[in-house]
């Protein structure tokens, strides 16, 4: 169906030029697999699973019946005080993907309001263990943590903060993409010890006013930047000196993404709380999710008021959607029992050689890439950063490519059934797109 021009102006897209798109609109109609179709009848491959969302493909036969099923039965129920059978299989369905300790499960709607609630755990578990003035939180350089003004706060994407006036008070470590380590093949070697800047900014502060480290195990949005080897372990041990809770944002790493069911499990690194989203429902439905270890939750439940009183003042009400948790159940049950990790992890080193055969074009000045996802930082026009990727991806719609552009950076990950052809066709062609 033809999109009229008073349909284009009555919607504000999100993170969209709008005035851009508005005079070329680009419309998906279809998806099927590892493949749009487009408003002109073009297959289109989609080579960021969504928005890093759809790891299993699209039109998910198991995903799809069991939305049908559940609307059909009970398409909606009161999130507060009251639950229905799939949050709670759920909830346990998720902590058998994450490390043992972190086994209690907070249902939200995105992924920024993952991040939101962890934040607030976070600040309330400390007020609760009588130590409120732990509030302060640390993030990093190129973070992302949704748009919400928590995760705004501890994001390291000045872009996205500057306009919106005072933040939560932050710090923010130093991003680690450094001279050194570009072009690095998965984790880089060098950069580790970029962690001990956290030791300075805690002593600096006082470890008695900081809440907890958010970090993305591997920054996703900025352009996909896997940690220097021995970083997160230094990080994780400077947190456990200074008690102060450490964060793993996992809406990008969690579910498959980097071979494995978390980042935390790729990286060898258990956090005390860990956000999830995106691949939880294969991106069907909105959901989110935060994860705590039970000492955290307990702490919020060993309270002396009556028992019919709030534990935890928190919560959204699309948490624990019925249809969202069908589609969760469906989704992770994919994941695991078609193994879907190992899929990751069998294709990832030729995704690894064919992105970084790109070196040799003029204008790419770095590549990153762990599992499947890669980055791809492009030579700046003179104070026009984010021209050129917006170029390329361009040119790579009109070849039928959806990739993903933002800052200087192409950021690509493709379904974990990806074929290693499609593969040669993608990269093929952005290589053509950068020269
Ligand atoms: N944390 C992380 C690490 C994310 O990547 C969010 C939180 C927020 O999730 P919601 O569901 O509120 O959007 C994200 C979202 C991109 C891209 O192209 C990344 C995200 C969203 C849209 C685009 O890199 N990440």
């Amino acid at each position: 169906m033809k999109i009229t021009s008073a349909q284009l102006d009555a919607h504000w897209m999100p993170f969209t030029g709008n005035r851009q798109f508005k005079k070329d609109p680009r419309i998906m109609v279809a998806a099927e697999g590892r493949y749009y179709r487009d408003s002109n009848g073009r297959r289109i491959f989609d080579g960021l699973s969504g928005l890093w969302t759809c790891g299993l493909g699209h039109k998910v036969t198991r995903i799809n019946e069991a939305i049908k099923e559940q609307v059909d039965t009970l398409d909606f129920s009161p999130s507060f005080q009251f639950g229905h059978s799939k949050s709670f299989q759920l909830a346990e369905l998720i902590t058998s993907f994450t490390p043992k300790e972190l086994n209690r499960v907070f249902f939200t709607a995105s992924g920024s309001d993952a991040v939101e609630t962890a934040l607030k755990i976070a600040r309330a578990y400390w007020a609760h263990k009588g130590l409120s003035s732990k509030s302060r939180f640390i993030g990093r350089i190129k973070g992302y943590h949704g748009v919400n003004f928590g995760g705004l706060s501890v994001g390291g994407i000045e872009a996205n903060r500057k306009i919106f006036g005072e933040l939560l008070p932050a710090n923010h470590l130093r991003e680690t993409i450094t001279p050194e380590n570009t072009f690095s093949r998965g984790q880089p070697t060098e950069g580790g010890s970029l962690a001990e800047e956290l030791d300075e900014i805690v002593l600096s502060l006082g470890s008695e006013n900081i809440a907890a480290v958010v970090l993305e195990p591997m920054s996703g949005s900025a352009g996909v930047i896997p940690p220097p080897k021995g970083y997160l372990e230094r990080i994780k041990s400077i947190c456990d000196k200074h008690e102060i809770l450490l964060i793993f944002d996992e809406v990008i790493c969690g579910l498959g993404r980097l071979g494995r069911a978390s980042g935390s499990e790729a990286f060898g690194v258990v956090p005390d709380i860990m956000t999830i989203a995106k691949q939880l429902t294969n991106g069907v439905i909105p959901m989110g999710a935060a994860i705590v270890k039970s000492e955290i939750h307990d702490v919020f439940m060993d309270v002396n008021t009556p028992n019919y009183m709030l534990e935890f003042p928190h919560g959204y009400t699309y948490s624990a959607h019925p249809v969202a948790c069908a589609a969760g159940i469906a989704s992770l049950s994919m994941l695991r029992e078609e193994d879907f990790f190992q899929r990751v992890r069998d294709i990832a080193p030729y995704f690894e050689s064919r992105i970084h055969e790109l070196k040799e074009c003029s204008v790419v000045k770095d590549i990153r890439n762990f599992g499947l996802a890669g980055g791809i930082t492009l030579e700046h026009y003179p104070s026009e950063p984010a021209r050129r990727p917006f170029e390329v991806a361009m040119k790579m719609w009109e070849k039928g490519y959806y990739v993903r552009y933002s800052g200087d950076t192409i950021q690509i990950a493709p379904a974990f059934s990806v074929e290693e052809m499609e593969l040669d066709r993608l990269f093929d062609c952005l290589q053509d797109s950068l020269s």
